[in-house]
């Protein structure tokens, strides 16, 4: 791999447009004054070709290597050719959260324990490398060695290096900016420019942390990703009763709520209460049921789906006969009206340690919730992760939120729905297809004959497909 060769390549490289000069804003929000994007590089096959040949080259010198993966979406034509010119068979890595369970998450014919190569165009923290070499090795593969174009020098390589990655780096970012120069495509100027950007932006490598998949850890080891204490306490429960079951209350009746609450209160570990549906509520029953809930060690949950101006939420959540803030250590809420409704709960009176579980997807069919709003909701609940521990939806929306829990209604084990639009999934739906780390179950459980062997039932089908998941 003679200089010359990356010298000119590195000019083609900037003619094209894939290096630029300026201010732009990263993936993280900070601001650079250059810019590396390689995805026009399809456009221009022979620079495609250049590229290939330039890894092949270095690739010949590291050990043998029995699959090739690009890391998504800029390097998996750059594997592609590398594959083809090698004749070394290529895997690809799916990005789609959506798509877990339903979907392999790497695509191609491998052995367990094959030797992948990773192809990658730039670096910058390494931490696109790790997510993909993370699913490989999900998926049985060993890797170890990445070769990438640019490296730009600010603390991916010793990432990467922490992570049993090494990294092969064509360029690194000072070389380009001297080819660059020497080729008069940049002023002295902007070489100094790019220099003192990078002596002020190193990542220092030891604050960061690659997330891990949600949906392969144990709530254990997710419960130090969080600083809510209940979310905390709430892993701890999970963890120790082995129960990963909320049964929905939806009782009409004060006494019939307190049963319940005794007969499966041993094996949950939330119950989801409606309280304006109760026909005969008095604040006695609160009493009853918090006694009954700290002698089981379960949580108390209020599903308001709170979804008013904030001020509104706040009278909602702390007044009325009710008093939720005063008893519920944890709501539901909708996203609709943005942050207000999350300020609104913080700023109620009532329980210091609080929660809210945030409504993205729903089990009722044909909502008028789309992807869009999905997203914004699951940046909302990042925003808001004080008070924010889960999001309440229907698949894997986010798998690198470890501290985040998944919350998913709409579970039974005999039924498909209901006459009102209900959807049911079985338990192991739940918890392998759809993601869901809590299973919420109301009529399944409340309308057995007996609901305590029958919530014991959920329970243990739930945690065993929770234990098939994390291993
Ligand atoms: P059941 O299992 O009986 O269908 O009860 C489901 C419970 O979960 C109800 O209390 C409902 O309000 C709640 N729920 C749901 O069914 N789907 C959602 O998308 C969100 C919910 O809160």
């Amino acid at each position: 791999m003679g200089n010359e060769k990356l010298k000119l390549f590195a000019v083609e490289l900037f003619k094209i447009n894939a290096i630029k000069f300026g201010e732009f804003k990263t993936k993280v929000g900070l601001m650079t004054p250059v810019y590396c994007d390689l995805r026009v590089i399809v456009s221009y096959p022979k620079l495609l070709e250049t590229l290939s040949d330039l890894i092949v080259e270095h690739l010949k010198k590291l050990n043998k290597v029995d699959i090739v993966c690009g890391v998504p979406y800029t390097a998996l034509p750059i594997a592609t050719v590398v594959s083809i010119k090698t004749s070394i068979p290529m895997v690809m890595r799916r990005k789609e959260a959506k798509d877990y369970g339903t979907k392999k998450l790497i695509e191609g014919h491998f052995n367990e324990g094959d030797i992948c190569l990773i192809v990658e165009d730039v670096v910058t923290s390494g931490s696109s490398i790790l997510e993909t070499v993370r699913d490989l090795k999900n998926s049985g593969i060993k890797c170890s060695d990445a070769i990438v174009l640019l490296n730009r020098e600010q603390g991916g390589s010793q990432l990467l290096s922490n992570n049993g990655i090494k990294m092969h780096a064509l360029l690194n970012l000072t070389e380009l900016m001297q080819y660059l120069r020497e080729a008069n495509c940049v002023t002295d100027a902007v070489v100094d420019k790019v220099k003192t950007y990078l002596s002020n932006t190193q990542v220092d490598p030891n604050v960061l942390n690659l997330k891990e998949d949600r949906l392969k850890l144990a709530f254990s080891a997710r419960a130090k990703f969080v600083q809510n204490p209940i979310s905390k306490k709430l892993f701890e429960i999970m963890s120790t009763k082995k129960t990963t079951l909320c049964v929905a209350a939806d009782i009409t009746s004060a006494t019939d709520l307190l049963n319940l609450a005794e007969q499966v209160g041993p094996h949950i570990c939330l119950m989801k209460t409606h309280i304006d549906i109760v026909e005969d509520f008095h604040p006695n029953v609160i009493n009853h049921l918090k006694e009954i809930a700290n002698r089981h060690n379960f949580f108390l949950f209020e599903d308001k789906k709170f979804g008013d101006i904030g001020k509104t939420v706040q009278l909602q959540y702390s007044k009325s006969i009710f008093q939720i803030s005063s008893w519920a250590n944890l709501v539901t809420a909708h996203s609709l009206l943005g942050k207000g409704v999350l300020e609104g709960i913080k700023a109620g009176d009532g329980l210091k340690e609080r929660g809210v579980f945030l409504l993205a997807e729903t089990s009722s069919a044909e909502s008028l919730i789309d992807q869009n709003y999905v997203q914004s909701t699951i940046k909302l609940a990042k925003q808001y992760s004080d008070i924010v521990i889960g999001i309440v939806c229907q698949s894997p929306l986010f798998r690198d939120e470890p501290g985040l829990i998944q919350l998913t209604p709409g579970c039974h084990l005999e039924s498909v729905g209901d006459t009102l639009a209900q959807q049911y999934s079985s338990p192991e739906n739940v918890v392998l297809t759809k993601g869901g780390d809590i299973a919420v179950v109301g009529r399944g459980i409340t309308k057995a004959a007996d609901r305590s062997a029958e919530a014991k039932k959920y329970k243990e089908l739930l945690w065993a497909a929770y234990e098939k998941r994390i291993n």
